[in-house]
């Protein structure tokens, strides 16, 4: 696929990566049930099933390096080092936030680890990273930009417009397509008359390639690849990841997808697929795993217990940083 050699990764490296898809494994089943028990007011969009993909694409970036997350993509928190702590501050709009309070979990961004908050327009996000990645360059650095995104968003004007200006202009950006085949309820074969999103490509002038979204370590060497290749002036990859989500797409919707299609994907569940690899090589075993998991369960226990005691901000802070003279242009 590539002409540069690959980074290996070492155990200790492929052990990190089944710990953050893990943490996400846990925290996805976790929201759902504190949103119904009213402890968190938002459900979250699902990842469950996708984790290899924000995790292999994240792992191994550098500081100077941003992402923007799509609005499912919470692996890209965790593998750039944000905690659950600062994660549920964000979803329950604690004075502890970022932007104090003003955040969702799905547009919530992180200047100090690189992540740049996502909009809440679908495909909104991705001529941002070309913005951003052309202002990366303009500052004579050779930081990238990685930039999720779904099947359904690559079905918008946004992607075209962000494609066609990265490749003519060679910006330093990665555009991972998560390609779990539906955009809500909309199966992908319904939305697209062409089976790869990849293929698209070759129409802005890029190289564009299919990806085992399912496997960790495919979805990291690809984009180590397209990295170097964007960090080295070479311009713009798109790499179409081919996963699943294994929930509904929020919350409140009802499953309606075909359910032998459905257990066809939970056989490749990317966390046994290399929890089995890591065993086989004897670097883990079943005795690690439960203390992991352990480990993780604190985690979000002690998050949940601490954003819970964290106050809300002052409602007089609502309008800052919003308008220069708050109160007068809503006529207060
Ligand atoms: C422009 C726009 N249209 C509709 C929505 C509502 N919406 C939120 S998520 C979503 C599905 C997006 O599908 P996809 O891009 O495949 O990402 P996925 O949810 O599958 O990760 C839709 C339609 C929106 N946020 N923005
Ligand atoms: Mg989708």
């Amino acid at each position: 696929m590539f002409d540069i050699d690959l980074v290996t990764l070492t155990a200790d490296q492929l052990i990190e990566m089944y710990r953050l898809m893990l943490l996400s494994r846990r925290f996805n089943e976790h929201v759902p049930h504190w949103y119904k028990e009213g402890r968190v007011p938002q459900g979250l969009h699902p990842s469950i099933g996708q984790e290899a993909v924000g995790v292999g694409a994240c792992y191994g970036l550098r500081p100077g390096d941003w992402v923007i997350p799509s609005l499912r993509t919470a692996e890209a928190f965790w593998a750039r080092g944000v905690t659950v702590l600062q994660q549920l501050n964000a979803m329950m709009g604690n004075a502890e936030s970022v932007s104090r309070g003003k955040e969702t979990s799905h547009h919530a961004g992180y200047p100090d680890h690189g992540i740049l908050a996502a909009t809440g327009i679908v495909g909104g996000s991705i001529p941002v990273a070309t913005g951003c990645a052309l202002a990366l360059r303009m500052q004579n650095t050779d930081h990238v930009v990685v930039c999720f995104f779904g099947d359904g968003a690559a079905n918008r004007g946004d992607f075209h417009e962000a494609l066609n200006l990265a490749a003519v202009l060679k910006a330093p950006v990665v555009f991972v397509c998560e390609n779990n085949g539906y955009a809500q309820t909309v199966p992908a074969w319904a939305a697209m008359a062409i089976a790869d999103i990849a293929d698209r490509a070759a129409g802005y002038g890029m190289p564009g390639h299919i990806v085992d979204g399912q496997d960790v370590v495919a979805v990291y060497e690809a984009t180590q690849m397209a990295v170097a290749r964007a960090r080295g002036g070479q311009g713009p990859t798109l790499l179409e990841c081919k996963t699943y989500r294994f929930a509904p797409h929020y919350p409140i919707f009802e499953e309606d997808r075909p359910r032998e299609e459905i257990e066809r994907w939970l056989k490749r569940d990317p966390i046994t697929l290399l929890g089995a690899l890591l065993k086989e090589q004897d670097c883990l075993d079943d005795a690690a795993i439960g203390e992991m998991n352990r480990a993780i369960l604190q985690e979000l226990d002690e998050a949940i217990r601490q954003a819970e005691a964290t106050p809300p901000p002052d409602p007089y802070e609502v309008f800052d940083h919003i308008y220069a003279e708050p109160f007068e242009a809503v006529g207060l």
